[in-house]
């Protein structure tokens, strides 16, 4: 739809306000070398220890498979959305029971062998669920179960959230899930929390859970519920991959009608400005907990745009809510408009999350208290800045993400966790995509300025981002843990490691730091 892959006069002019952009340093989050990295170093990337890992995993009795290189399951469970995640691993184990789940986790454990989680794969950092190693891959826990009163469903971490849905269409229930196609259950909840199109009425993912089952670090199976391990409990609700594996959650549900109101709109350049001011309108004006919108300001193929995800948790919008973005009211004009209403599973599946999937990519944030007009404006401006250097360094896809939930919606919602959410952080999450390994540092470079630049323009007009921290799942992996959960509760999680996984077992694989 932005089929015009022509370099434009205004662009060039954009480059001249680059050199001011470089003068914000901030560089808040560059940390060259994570502790954990250095801790990673101890574990075993023997090629004759893993292949014969892999070959001891396979066993005639079980479901479980092991995947070797050019095998469907094997290629499957090993593409990423980002490519620049990806690695070769030795095989790929799929384990379809608990105990054969508990049976690898064992025998990683007892050999230091180096290995990888992977439920929906769309970590943007390399590493968090890829390895050389031993991939698991949690596709044979694919479990959808609504409890007979519909209360809360079970829910396998080797779904993705369009599964879902899907399950539990029409049941007249549904869950605090992921907002478009493709994203996994697993990572999910565990990397952060999960923003969803539900956060205003019921929090993130996490404020949702009532139980784990998972295996722990020394291969035991564990129903981790508030009552039963409190500690625990707490540390997986936004706490990482550092804890065990889950194969389940169970979560609470919510009423859900039949159909829901919203899509897809874009619109052309000329458009952003009036984008803006109507979602600065909305950001500033919105009471309704079950409106929500997701603009997305990009640069794709040469031009700058946006796309605009609506939502109303209904068949139709009541008049007012959604106003502003109607054309006819004055509201900027589409040029597509796939706004409607459409079962909720619809609703999800038809945001292009996947086109712009299948390259090099990375993620960056900046927690907001809100999205005021010079915030967004500045995205976009970002966007069309930025995006102008696409042409010299492989650039696909430059996006910023404003999302502009009620800047109170946790304060009803809000059940606790490891990431903390009590101030109700509106988070920006910066995508960019490109081609090219060689444009990687580029762009790393250019993501953490970018996000830099925004944060410092907000403290500067006045926002208190202080105990607002950084979504997890949408941060560069050397963002240091006091950005991700704060002091606090950064010293408590790591408490909790060494109580839980005594032989750093979790550390066998990649992820943030605690210290
Ligand atoms: C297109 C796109 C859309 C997104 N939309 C949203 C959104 O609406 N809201 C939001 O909050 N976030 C969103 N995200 C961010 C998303 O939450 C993260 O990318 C998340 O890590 C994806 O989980 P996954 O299972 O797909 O990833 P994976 O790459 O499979 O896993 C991610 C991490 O979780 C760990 N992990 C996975 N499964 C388990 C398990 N069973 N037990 C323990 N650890 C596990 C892995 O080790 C890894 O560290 C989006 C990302 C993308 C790329
Ligand atoms: C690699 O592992 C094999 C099998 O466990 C072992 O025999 C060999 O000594 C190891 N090599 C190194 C360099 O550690
Ligand atoms: C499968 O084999 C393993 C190892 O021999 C054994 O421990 C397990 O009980 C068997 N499982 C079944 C279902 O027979
Ligand atoms: C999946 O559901 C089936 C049927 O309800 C159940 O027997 C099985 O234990 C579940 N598996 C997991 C891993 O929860
Ligand atoms: C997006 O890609 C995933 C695989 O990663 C697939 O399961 C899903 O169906 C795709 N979504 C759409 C809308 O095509
Ligand atoms: C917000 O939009 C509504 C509906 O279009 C409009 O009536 C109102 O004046 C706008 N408010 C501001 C502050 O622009
Ligand atoms: C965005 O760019 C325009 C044009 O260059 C400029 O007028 C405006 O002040 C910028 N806005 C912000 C928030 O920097
Ligand atoms: C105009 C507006 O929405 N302001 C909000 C900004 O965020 C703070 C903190 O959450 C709120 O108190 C304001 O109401």
């Amino acid at each position: 739809m932005y089929a015009r892959p022509i370099l434009q006069a205004s662009m060039l002019v954009a480059f001249s306000t680059l050199a001011l952009l470089f003068a914000v340093t901030g560089s808040a989050y560059s940390r060259t070398t994570s502790p954990d990295f250095r801790r990673l170093q101890t574990r075993s990337s023997n090629a004759t220890a893993l292949t014969n890992a892999c070959k001891s995993l396979m066993a005639s009795n079980s479901s479980s498979t092991v995947n070797y290189f050019l095998s469907p399951a094997y290629t499957e469970n090993s593409e990423r959305y980002m490519t620049s995640t990806y690695q070769t691993p030795t095989c790929v184990y799929v384990p379809t029971t608990p105990q054969d789940l508990s049976k690898v986790v064992k025998l990683i454990g007892a050999q230091r062998l180096a290995f990888a989680v992977s439920s929906g794969k769309h970590a943007s950092n390399k590493g968090f669920s890829t390895t050389t190693g031993i991939q698991i891959s949690m596709k044979g826990f694919q479990n959808v179960t609504l409890s007979a009163d519909k209360s809360y469903v079970d829910i396998g971490t080797g779904n993705i959230w369009d599964n879902v849905y899907a399950a539990l269409e029409g049941s007249g229930v549904n869950i605090v899930g992921g907002r478009v196609s493709g994203v996994g259950v697993g990572g999910f909840i565990t990397g952060g929390g999960g923003y969803s199109w539900k956060t205003n009425q019921y929090g993130l993912t996490i404020d949702t859970i009532i139980q784990a089952d998972m295996v722990m670090p020394d291969g035991t199976l564990k129903s981790v519920t508030a009552q039963s391990d409190p500690d625990l409990f707490w540390a997986i609700k936004g706490g990482g991959n550092r804890f065990g594996i889950i194969y389940n959650w169970r979560l609470l549900t919510n009423p859900q009608t039949t159909q829901v109101y919203g899509g897809v709109r874009t619109y052309t350049f000329d458009q952003i400005d009036s984008v803006v001011t109507a979602v600065n309108n909305f950001s500033m004006t919105n009471k309704d907990p079950k409106a929500q919108v997701l603009p997305t300001f990009n640069f794709v193929l040469g031009e700058p745009g946006v796309s605009l995800l609506g939502f109303y948790d209904a068949p139709s919008a009541p008049a007012g809510v959604l106003d502003m973005f109607d054309a006819a009211n004055g509201g900027p004009k589409p040029f597509t408009d796939g706004w409607k209403a459409q079962s909720f599973t619809d609703f999800v599946r038809a945001a292009p999350a996947n086109a712009t999937g299948n390259t090099r990519g990375a993620f960056m944030t900046v927690s907001f208290q809100n999205f005021s007009q010079s915030i967004i404006e500045q995205c976009a401006n970002q966007s069309k800045v930025i995006g102008a250097q696409s042409f010299f360094h492989g650039g696909t896809f430059i996006s910023y993400d404003v999302e502009p939930f009620l800047p109170t919606w946790a304060e009803a919602t809000n059940k606790g966790g490891a990431w903390p959410h009590d101030k109700s952080p509106l988070p920006l999450n910066l995508y960019y995509a490109w081609q090219g390994e060689n444009n990687d540092a580029f762009w790393n470079q250019q993501i953490r300025q970018s996000a830099a630049l925004l944060r410092a323009q907000a403290v500067a007009e006045g926002q208190d981002l202080d105990g607002l921290y950084l979504y997890p799942n949408y941060a560069l992996a050397d963002v240091p843990a006091e950005q991700l959960w704060g002091t606090e509760n950064a010293a408590r999680l790591e408490t909790l490691r060494q109580r839980y996984d005594p032989q750093n077992v979790m550390l066998l694989t990649t992820s943030f730091s605690f210290v």
